[in-house]
């Protein structure tokens, strides 16, 4: 699939330091250990409806990793995917009189611009679940060589416990699993099946849905496969960092990892798993599913500054779960004007150290709260009349720029 434009990334004048993560797997800060290249995988939309800001956060929180390795002196390996063909797109489709095809097109299209409006380092491989049913029928086939697959009826089914590491990702004990299984597209309850976390691999065709030729008759792949394969073609087991939302932990993340672990003998899927936390709005979770959304597209159509958006989202630490309001962006527009005024005398408070916070703090779990306390007390110092240094606003903007992708 087609990817989005990069925005210019200026050098910044020092190395940052090596890059921490929070891993839901150990429950704890890891520190990343890429070689030259570091290898990310985030879970891409299901494009059937408008990137909201949870979206947005979501994508925003690993561009600060992809631009804190990029600062430590790595290339980084960036792959998404995007999931073209599922149950909720289906519906949705299905819903508002459209070809399915032609609604995630659209989405998906939008998403790219909500993106590059956002400054957001695109992935170098861009992946749709329709162009990699190949892929899924190969490791689907790799999988039932292992004896790890069964079917009921048509579909094929994934026994989790042929992977010894089944509950690492989410550290979660299977009372909990159960509990949010059904909501997150599994079916638990379904007659045949071994185990009721087992997940579907490949869905057998189903009148009314589209569906592709396999050696185990039509049908379509299942979501925890889609990303399995897309994320072990492209960037192969024992990646740096698998990303996503805390809705994915489980089972999204638990599945994908699974699958692939069973299918290449042991090897672990991902070296570190993050998430970022839950973007509400009116008191609920904002999702497409509940209606209450806040559209990045809706603002940018209402002249907002997309570094407005972005800024708003980058005073929100990415692992809380915290609520959007209109109030929290407003600030936001204002604290830019301020900014860009100060920036324009050229000459301003001395910037190494800040260079060093700001690196420091993104470089320990993306801290960009911490980071933008730091730039804060820069600009105090500057509007107050410090002009130690004569091209400090250079320094500064590229800093901003470079580091949390606020362009001024
Ligand atoms: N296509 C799958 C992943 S393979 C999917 O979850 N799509 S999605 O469109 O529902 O979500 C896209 C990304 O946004 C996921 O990483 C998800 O975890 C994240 N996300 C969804 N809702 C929110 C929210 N309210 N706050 C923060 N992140 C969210
Ligand atoms: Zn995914």
């Amino acid at each position: 699939m087609q990817t989005w434009s990069a925005p210019q990334v200026p050098s910044l004048p020092v190395r940052g330091p090596q890059v921490s993560v929070h891993d839901t797997s150990s429950g704890g800060l890891v520190a990343t250990t890429p070689d030259d290249v570091a290898r990310l995988y985030v879970c891409g939309i299901t494009p059937y409806d408008a990137t909201h800001m949870g979206h947005a956060a979501t994508y925003v929180a690993f561009d600060l990793l992809n631009r804190a390795w990029r600062a430590a002196g790595h290339d980084v390996h960036y792959v998404q995917n995007v999931t073209d063909v599922d149950d909720p797109l289906l519906e949705r489709a299905t819903k508002v009189g459209v070809a399915w095809e032609e609604l995630a097109l659209r989405e998906t299209e939008l998403f790219r611009e909500d993106m590059e409006a956002l400054r957001v380092l695109p992935p170098r491989n861009y992946i749709g679940a329709v162009e990699s049913i190949q892929l899924v029928i190969d490791l689907v086939e790799k999988l039932r060589a292992t004896g790890s697959v069964y079917t009921v009826d048509t579909d094929l089914y994934f026994s989790v416990t042929a992977d010894p590491a089944f509950g690492q990702v989410s550290g979660w004990d299977r009372d909990q699993m159960l509990e949010v299984f059904a909501e997150r597209g599994g079916d638990p309850d379904r007659e045949g099946k071994k185990d009721p976390l087992d997940c579907v691999l490949w869905r057998g065709e189903r009148e009314g849905e589209p569906a592709w030729d396999s050696p185990f008759g039509p049908g379509r792949p299942g979501w925890h496969i889609e990303c399995a394969a897309i994320a072990l073609q492209h960037l192969g087991t024992g990646f740096d960092v698998q990303g996503g939302g805390s809705d994915l932990v489980f089972p999204h993340h638990e599945m994908s990892a699974g699958e692939v672990q069973v299918a290449e003998r042991g090897e672990a899927f991902a070296k570190a798993y993050a998430h970022a936390g839950m973007v509400a709005y009116d008191g609920e979770k904002m999702s497409k599913s509940k209606g209450n959304l806040v559209f990045v597209s809706a603002l940018r159509r209402s002249d907002v500054d997309p570094m407005a958006i972005r800024l708003t989202l980058l005073r929100q630490h990415y692992r809380s779960d915290w609520e959007w309001t209109d109030d929290l962006l407003w600030a936001s527009v204002d604290t830019l004007a301020s900014w860009r005024e100060t920036l324009a005398s050229g000459a301003g408070a001395p910037t190494r150290s800040v260079v060093d916070d700001v690196l420091a703090a993104l470089a320990d779990d993306l801290d960009a709260p911490r980071a933008l306390a730091a730039l804060d007390a820069w600009f105090a110092a500057t509007a107050a009349g410090d002009t130690t240094e004569p091209s400090a606003a250079q320094t500064i903007r590229t800093l901003l720029d470079a580091s949390l992708g606020l362009a001024l």
